[in-house]
């Protein structure tokens, strides 16, 4: 259903806006019990329709390089990587300061240097040639999964390539792979229709299992790098079957993380978006499920605009866009412009291509 689905992109790509935008005021602030009903309050007061959205919350870095995946996938029929590295350090030089990762602005003076002649360069010689592990190749892959979500080989090698210019190690290569399978999921999932978490879970499980062990047998060295995401959503189906409780939070910052790399935070994102599903975060008030899934991955912690990107992304493409709190969106910087671009992404994806 055509209505659905341009509904769904919209939601997917404001959800990642609102995510990052609301989430942001909180990226490494200390958490206690204190905080977390601080951070209700902070919602209800933003969802209150007589608040002026004044001044905005502002986006970050996770929203300014998810702008330029959508375009690199509106402006040209078949993806040019080279022009990919263009937008981005368009982008970066003419506003540095939107909190980006510490180390991948090397990649952008590369880039800029080179004019952009290999897109796939610069980004091999970040950290010492081992590549970033960085969720920055994650928190901006959902438009390939809006995109290629009918074309499932063509999305993970575009998801994968699209991170290469930035992300080469193999744990941001798979996280970002690991978030836009989750996407895509979520996007073929009729809203109508209950989420059943643990087998979602499982499903992408699975999935991720298949890439990281590249079709073939299960590997016994499960510590190892080449495990980590098909561990991870293991640990995921876990958390999901057991009760809220006091350590309940800790034990999954723990097991899961909430840090800037693609291992501490796309599993956790998730997470955040199946345990939302159900109304039992003690700390949380809330029928909204959308505002439940951000609320609660910030509430975790540590990278909480990323981190709420990526939840806000997947339950954006589950929910569509009537799901997402109007109050809430109003305060979201350039939330019109998103709303747009979700649009744009749409019609180009559907225009038919080469079909005479
Ligand atoms: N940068 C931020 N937020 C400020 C960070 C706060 C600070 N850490 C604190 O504790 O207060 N947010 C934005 O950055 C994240 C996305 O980063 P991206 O694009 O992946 O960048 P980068 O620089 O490639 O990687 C980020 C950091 O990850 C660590 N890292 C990555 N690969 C590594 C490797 N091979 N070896 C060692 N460390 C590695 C480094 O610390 C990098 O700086 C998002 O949160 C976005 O919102
Ligand atoms: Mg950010
Ligand atoms: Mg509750
Ligand atoms: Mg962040």
């Amino acid at each position: 259903d055509q209505i659905t689905m341009r509904s769904k992109f919209r939601g997917a790509m404001l959800g990642s806006l609102m995510g990052d935008c609301l989430g942001a005021p909180y990226e490494f602030c200390d958490i206690t019990p204190g905080t977390k009903m601080q951070i209700q309050k902070y919602f209800d007061d933003l969802g209150d329709p007589n608040l002026k959205p004044q001044p905005f919350k502002k986006y970050t870095d996770d929203t300014a390089m998810l702008k330029s995946m959508a375009k690199f996938l509106i402006d040209k029929p078949e993806p040019d990587f080279n022009f990919l590295a263009k937008l981005f350090v368009k982008e970066f030089f003419s506003e540095p300061r939107r909190g980006y990762g510490e180390n991948v602005v090397e990649v952008f003076c590369k880039l800029r240097d080179t004019k952009c002649g290999d897109a796939f360069s610069p980004a091999k010689t970040q950290f010492n040639g081992q590549g970033s592990y960085g969720n920055g190749g994650a928190m901006r892959v959902a438009p390939v999964a809006l995109f290629y979500h009918s074309d499932y080989q063509k999305m993970l090698e575009v998801a994968e390539k699209a991170t290469n210019v930035t992300h080469t190690h193999l744990l941001g290569v798979n996280g970002a792979l690991l978030q836009c399978i989750a996407v895509q999921q979520a996007l073929m999932i009729d809203p109508k229709n209950k989420i059943n978490a643990k087998k979602f879970c499982h499903e992408i499980f699975k999935k991720i299992r298949f890439l990281e062990t590249k079709g073939g047998q299960d590997r016994h060295d499960v510590e190892s790098e080449e495990c980590t995401y098909q561990l991870k959503m293991k640990i995921v189906e876990n958390f999901l079957s057991r009760k809220f409780d006091d350590e309940f939070d800790d034990e999954v910052i723990i097991c899961l993380g909430n840090g800037v790399s693609a291992h501490e935070s796309v599993a956790t994102a998730i997470f955040c978006f199946l345990k939302a599903l159900d109304d039992d975060i003690p700390y949380i008030k809330t029928d909204d499920i959308y505002r439940r899934t951000i609320q609660y991955a910030i509430s975790l912690g540590g990278d909480t605009d990323t981190i709420a990107c990526m939840a806000g992304a997947i339950c954006g493409a589950y929910l569509g866009e009537d799901a997402l709190n109007k109050n809430l969106m109003k305060h979201c910087e350039k939330y019109k412009d998103i709303i747009e671009l979700a649009d744009n992404l749409f019609d180009a994806h559907s225009a038919p291509v080469n079909e005479y």
